[in-house]
């Protein structure tokens, strides 16, 4: 059996009950067959075997007291990932459906990302089953500072700098600060995703919705093409849709979906930038359902459905993990879709996947794709450590050459290893190369 069969049953035998962790080391690992191959070194140093390990994973208990005073209890998680290249950085997740499982792959899948972005940072995770949905501005406060008094024992600005994902942007990110900084007295750059008055950088709520369209801007150019005039889809309405949309209008395309786990709506004329602030509005102030978008503007609403059925050129999962299966992409690539640039973590099944590079079609993966947001926290890293900020057009020149530089990274790896545009192999191999020799160079820790 090949090494990377054989470490792949070691994992399934240790893994058994992580579903989407298992995919996630599927993924990467059959990537690297030929790499590992031809370099006996990650053999030899069991570099496969350790790099599948979190170096340390921490579970806790996270009791607070709701609104009617009953004391409530949720679990805290967070995964150490891999901390080669520099402090374990990757983003806390508050979604009821967060599990060791799911963090783990996240975690993994933040390794080779934060080591495509160029920057020196580690990959971990963090979450809770909490759901912020239907709580009060008190009561995610309550739980924040639950979490963070015994998360900030194990983070710290050299060692884990957490950051947003989905269940978690600014409002939480200000309470998980405040209770940190109220807890050790100092103020650093302990956690990213900021706001600006208080140590966040410019763009970096944006980043990942901008980075995702560059990306995708990127694979169009190596076809003589670009997003003007492309009809996107979009799923999900948080953080990362929201400024995927914005991009795409910058850029000349249009935008005819959002959904959110209820539904989606399907506006044929595309959300401009008008609808855009309503959607802003409506999900980050009033924390509303994305179906008041169909009322208000009067277009399609699809109870229920996910956005894969509307024909487009461009797709942006933006949602969350397995939310495209084996039938939608088909059907995608039936209506003539041809870019998919992830703006979400491991959105796509491996069915779907086998069809796009089957299809030999722009297929950007979420670990290239998405990578500008957590580069973007590199850059708030940066910032803090130098105690200065950058302007709105520094920070965007930096993510745009940072996409650049992810892409063309993700290119010459797939040349070298002889499938030359396929983005899965190439991140796959380039993000492991880095991580893997310095693991080498670090010696057997
Ligand atoms: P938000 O919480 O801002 O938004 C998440 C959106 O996805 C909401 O519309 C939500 O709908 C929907 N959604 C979440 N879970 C599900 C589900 N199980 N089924 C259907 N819809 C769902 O999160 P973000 O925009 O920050 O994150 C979106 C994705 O992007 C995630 O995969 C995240 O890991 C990834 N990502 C985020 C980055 C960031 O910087 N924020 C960076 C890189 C990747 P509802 O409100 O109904 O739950
Ligand atoms: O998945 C991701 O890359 C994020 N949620 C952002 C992580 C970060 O540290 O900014």
């Amino acid at each position: 059996m090949s090494y990377v069969g054989e470490v792949l049953e070691g994992v399934k035998k240790r893994n058994a009950s992580e579903p989407e962790f298992l995919q996630a080391v599927t993924e990467v690992l059959e990537s690297l067959e030929l790499v590992v191959e031809k370099h006996k070194k990650y053999r030899d140093n069991a570099i496969l075997e350790r790099i599948v390990e979190p170096e340390r994973q921490i579970i806790f208990r996270v009791p607070w007291i709701d609104d009617k005073g009953n004391v409530r209890v949720n679990r805290g998680i967070r995964i150490e990932f891999n901390s080669a290249i520099g402090p374990y950085k990757g983003g806390i997740r508050f979604h009821p459906s967060v599990n060791v499982g799911i963090l783990k792959f996240l975690g993994f899948e933040q390794v080779f990302k934060n080591s495509l972005t160029t920057l020196p940072m580690g990959g971990g995770k963090g979450g809770s089953d909490f759901d912020p949905k239907g709580k009060s501005d008190n009561e995610v406060m309550r739980f924040c500072q639950s979490f963070m008094t015994e998360l900030s024992r194990h983070i710290g600005a050299d060692t884990d700098v957490p950051a947003g994902d989905i269940g978690v942007g600014g409002r939480e990110i200000g309470y998980m600060f405040g209770q940190y900084k109220r807890l050790r007295n100092e103020f650093t750059g302990v956690l990213t995703g900021k706001k600006l008055n208080w140590g966040g950088s410019l763009i970096r709520p944006e980043a990942t919705g901008y980075g995702a369209v560059y990306f995708a801007e990127e694979m169009l150019k190596t076809k003589n093409d670009s997003m003007k005039g492309k009809v996107c889809t979009v799923s999900g309405s948080g953080n990362v849709a929201q400024y995927t949309i914005e991009k795409v209008n910058m850029l000349g395309g249009k935008c005819v979906t959002l959904s959110d786990s209820d539904g989606s709506i399907y506006d044929k004329d595309g959300i401009n930038d008008e609808k855009l602030a309503f959607v802003m509005e409506l999900k980050n102030v009033k924390r509303g359902r994305i179906k008041e978008y169909a009322d208000k503007f009067k277009c399609e609403y699809l109870p229920g459905k996910r956005p894969w059925g509307i024909k487009c050129d461009c797709a942006f999962p933006s949602a969350t993990q397995n939310e495209i299966d084996g039938n939608d992409a088909k059907t995608l690539l039936d209506n003539g879709c041809f870019v998919v640039s992830e703006g979400a973590n491991m959105p796509s099944v491996p069915e779907a996947i086998e069809q796009y590079l089957a299809k030999k079609i722009l297929y950007g993966p979420g670990k290239a794709a998405n990578a500008g947001g957590v580069a973007t926290s590199g850059l708030e890293m940066s910032q803090n450590a130098l105690k200065m900020s950058w302007s709105r057009e520094e920070v965007d020149g930096k993510l745009l050459n940072i996409m650049k530089a992810i892409h063309k990274q993700c290119l010459d790896a797939s040349s070298e290893y002889g499938d030359a545009g396929n983005y899965v192999l190439g991140a796959n191999i380039a993000g492991f190369v880095k991580v893997a020799d310095s693991m080498i160079d670090q010696g057997v820790v």
